[in-house]
């Protein structure tokens, strides 16, 4: 077996360099400890961007996985399969919506959304032919495709990758008067994410979505949710929009859709909005096929009957709290929802990457977010012990004068 040197050095040889991971090699995971090719143990305070939400290798997951892998993968959407009707049944009663549309990744699931409200618009609303627009927000995430990146406010998601797709209009997060004022009458749709996740977990003031949902219901406009991260448990509901007591009329799941252990996004609404689509119209070789569906029923099975919601809420809060009580020298502020917490470290800290890596020394897997804040996220089966073994490392990472100076106690 080649050493993490060599592995690393693989990677830089062979391997395109759009990522820039820390230097740890993983090979085995259960539950929400990560082990390394050379048998170090860390605990994964990041959950693949809240993938894992259900932990690494659920063996729940892990027993659909094998048995459904042995029975039957992949038929195409030319055949039915015994899966998808239970996936789509099982999720749309979960979640409170009429349909479902299955894709793989979380960004072809927010391009279903856009065509699905820019169909919507055409079709149902009347907008003229090519007009339609889409209202989103400065500091979004939404994924990776070239429209997608063509509406980030982020310059490096689009330097070098146009020319884009036309029909978005950013305003600033959280800003209802702003949503308002950015309507017209070719206006489809809005899309939001009801935490932003890569913005450096920002947590829009109290109300905003409420408001959001009125003045898109006023305008016939639909409310677009993106809960790809913040959704299926991480913020300590099901979903992140409950917080505020609203219903988008579209929304979009990935990752914690199949506990990590599978691809499986899928797109949501009412049958009107869905109905848009038509037979051809839209659609994907591995989207909703019998593996991931499996393995996605499965996935919201733990989520509920393992309560991820309220393990979520209860240890999220003790979490935020503890963290406020640590703040030390570097931290300018502290936010967050649920087990998911974004420290932002001050000015002069010299960017959060030197503390995600002391960290790692001490053996809690961190990633930071923009240059200067580092993201929170651990699997949801997290227990209080768990979290308070991160913590006394998070105290003396914080506290350090120069985190490169810290080291483990051999
Ligand atoms: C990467 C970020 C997090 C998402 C929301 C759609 C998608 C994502 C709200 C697309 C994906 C991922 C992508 C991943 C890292 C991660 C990320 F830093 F890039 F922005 F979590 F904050 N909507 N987020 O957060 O889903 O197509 O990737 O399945 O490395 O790009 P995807």
């Amino acid at each position: 077996m080649p050493s993490a040197k060599e592995l690393i050095s693989y990677e830089e040889r062979w391997g395109a360099r759009n990522y820039k991971p820390l230097d740890v090699v993983l090979t085995r995971g259960e539950g929400v400890w990560v082990y390394d090719v050379d048998g170090k143990k860390y605990l994964d305070f990041l959950a693949a961007y809240s993938a894992l939400n259900q932990g690494h290798c659920h063996p729940r997951l892990v027993g659909v996985m094998r048995e459904q892998a042995a029975r039957l993968a992949l038929t195409s959407r030319a055949f039915r399969n015994d899966q998808l009707p239970l996936l789509e049944k099982e999720l749309c009663e979960l979640v409170g919506f009429e349909k479902m549309l299955p894709m793989n990744s979380g960004a072809e699931a927010v391009e279903t959304a856009i065509k699905m409200v820019r169909k919507w618009g055409y079709k149902v609303k009347g907008v003229p032919e090519g007009l339609a627009e889409i209202v989103v927000c400065e500091g979004n995430f939404h994924g990776r495709t070239t429209t997608i990146v063509g509406f980030s406010s982020e310059y490096q998601y689009r330097d070098g990758f146009g020319p884009f797709a036309p029909g978005f209009k950013l305003i600033p997060y959280g800003d209802a008067a702003a949503l308002e004022a950015a309507i017209t009458p070719h206006t489809v749709a809005f899309l939001v994410e009801p935490l932003q996740g890569e913005g450096g977990v920002v947590v829009p003031r109290r109300g905003y979505l409420g408001a959001a949902r009125d003045i898109c219901a006023g305008r016939n406009v639909l409310l677009a949710a993106d809960e790809i991260q913040s959704g299926l448990g991480r913020t300590g509901k099901m979903l992140c929009y409950e917080h505020e007591g609203v219903k988008p009329d579209v929304l979009t799941l990935g990752k914690a859709l199949s506990g990590g252990m599978y691809p499986v996004s899928a797109a949501l609404s009412s049958t009107e909005v869905m109905d848009v689509f038509k037979p051809q119209d839209h659609g994907s070789t591995f989207g909703g096929n019998p593996l991931g569906c499996a393995v996605a029923r499965e996935a919201l099975k733990v989520i509920v009957e393992e309560d991820l919601c309220g393990r979520a809420a209860e240890l999220g809060a003790y979490l935020l709290d503890e963290l406020d009580k640590i703040k030390g020298p570097h931290v300018e502020l502290v936010r967050g929802k649920g087990l998911w917490a974004g420290i932002v470290l001050k000015e002069e800290a010299g960017g959060a990457r030197r503390f995600c890596e002391a960290l790692m020394r001490l053996g809690v897997l961190v990633k930071e977010t923009h240059e200067n804040v580092i993201r929170l996220a651990p699997p949801l089966v997290i227990t209080k012990d768990e979290i308070d073994w991160a913590l006394e490392r998070l105290a003396v990472v914080l506290s350090a004068e120069v985190p490169e100076k810290v080291r483990p106690r051999a």
